[in-house]
């Protein structure tokens, strides 16, 4: 009797723990969310730079550019050992695994005014887009 109850102590507490656990999870992922509306576009001596964040997905998930200037696109990755590391971009040819903590510095050239560029992970799962204004 005695240990039916300290199992069942034990086993609830570990599902608190657990959805403690789960909720201060979420809570980081929205403030990470919120980040997003910040700018991430930046011309500097004519070229263009769109910088995204590789960390469990991409951060932000839409960005807008300007059309018909050279842009580079720079991946960062901070602790990044899920998938979003394994960036593939098709329609520039890139496809590679990026170092874990760093800086990736993909060339997009110009894109035309209806042109768009889709990032995803080798898996598919998460992806973002750079779109022109
Ligand atoms: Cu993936």
């Amino acid at each position: 009797m005695q240990k039916n109850i300290i199992i069942s102590i034990l086993v609830s507490a570990s599902l608190i723990a657990g959805v403690i656990f789960y909720l201060s999870n979420e809570s980081t992922s929205t403030a990470n969310d919120s980040t997003t509306e910040t700018q991430n576009v930046e011309i500097r001596d004519g070229v263009q730079y769109v910088t995204i964040t590789a960390h469990g997905g991409y951060t932000p998930r839409t960005s807008t550019i300007q059309p018909n200037i050279p842009t580079k696109l720079i991946v960062k990755t901070n602790g990044t050992y899920d998938c979003s590391s394994a960036l593939v971009i098709r329609s520039v040819g890139f496809e590679k695994i990026l170092q874990p903590t760093g800086e990736e510095i993909i060339d997009l050239g110009a894109l035309k005014s209806t042109e768009s560029i889709e990032g995803v992970c080798s898996m598919g799962m998460y992806s973002f887009q750079i779109k022109t204004n």
